[in-house]
């Protein structure tokens, strides 16, 4: 099971334009400093954030229980202008875990409410002996030659983009989710999606629009540690030379009814 926590700022459509239009860098820097804040506290108990919409945020949570959220929240609200609700679920698929994290946040009053304010709606915890994640890194090979070096860096970002989306497409069909992390790397934490499934859209993708990835995956109880040996299975694919394509590790941690 993972645990997939939904981070959003409280009323803060509003906020942005009250009184009068906030200018825009500084709401570009706040975000920035709260999704590295957020990203810091998550971390330390081995979860993983991704930015997401930055006024929501998405991030694996399997090891963070209700105090460590409420801690995080109490945090932000003595340091920020602003508070942050967040809501939690637990399920067999990633994509299933924020749903039920968003729809037990839902319930609680909308995005942009005066009334709610740091409400953290739990609709599940995963179990210590359950929990289990799976994280494929995704990169695209040659960016470097092949774009970055040569062609204007706004065309690279356009195709990186273009990558995110065919990716995304494919893969929330089998419940998995895909986040951008940088560069031309995104992550995806898949539960449930076998190496085989992923291999195959990587050739589709290769096939529809001439762009070739390779991925590593990893497994683990936590977030930290299964994108670990992500990072280390796609150090293994450049050391042979990109001749494989995915290369899967993973730890004794992973509970074993669960692949
Ligand atoms: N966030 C993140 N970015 C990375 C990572 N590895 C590489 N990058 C970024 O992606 C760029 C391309 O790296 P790489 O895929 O190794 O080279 P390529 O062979 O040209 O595609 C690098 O210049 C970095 O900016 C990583 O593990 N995490
Ligand atoms: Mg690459």
């Amino acid at each position: 099971m993972i645990q997939m926590s939904l981070i959003q700022i409280d009323n803060y459509g509003p906020w942005t334009v009250t009184p009068a239009p906030r200018t825009e860098s500084d709401l570009q820097i706040l975000q920035a400093e709260l999704y590295a804040d957020v990203q810091r506290q998550i971390a330390a108990k081995k979860g993983l954030v991704f930015y997401t919409r930055f006024d929501n945020m998405l991030a694996v949570t399997n090891g963070l229980n209700k105090e460590d959220h409420m801690r995080i929240q109490r945090s932000i609200r003595n340091r920020y202008p602003i508070t942050i609700s967040i809501g939690v679920g637990a399920a067999e698929t990633p994509y299933e875990a924020q749903k039920l994290a968003t729809e037990a946040l839902q319930i609680k009053g909308g995005a942009q409410s005066k009334e709610r304010k740091e409400i953290l709606a739990i609709d599940s915890l995963v179990k210590e002996e359950e929990s289990y994640v799976q994280i494929a890194h995704i990169d695209i090979n040659g960016v470097t030659e092949s774009m970055t070096d040569i062609v204007p860096a706004f065309d690279t970002n356009f195709l990186v983009n273009k990558a995110q989306h065919y990716l995304m497409t494919k893969l929330i069909e089998k419940g998995a989710l895909l986040f951008f992390i940088g560069g031309d790397n995104f992550m995806s934490p898949c539960n449930g999606l076998d190496s085989e499934e992923l291999l195959n859209i990587i050739e589709e993708l290769k096939e529809e629009i001439n762009i070739a990835h390779k991925a590593g995956i990893g497994r683990s109880n936590n977030a930290e540690d299964a994108a670990y040996l992500a990072d280390l299975g796609l150090e293994e694919i450049r050391n042979g030379g990109n001749e494989e394509i995915i290369c899967l590790l993973e730890d004794d941690k992973v509970p074993k009814d669960q692949t």
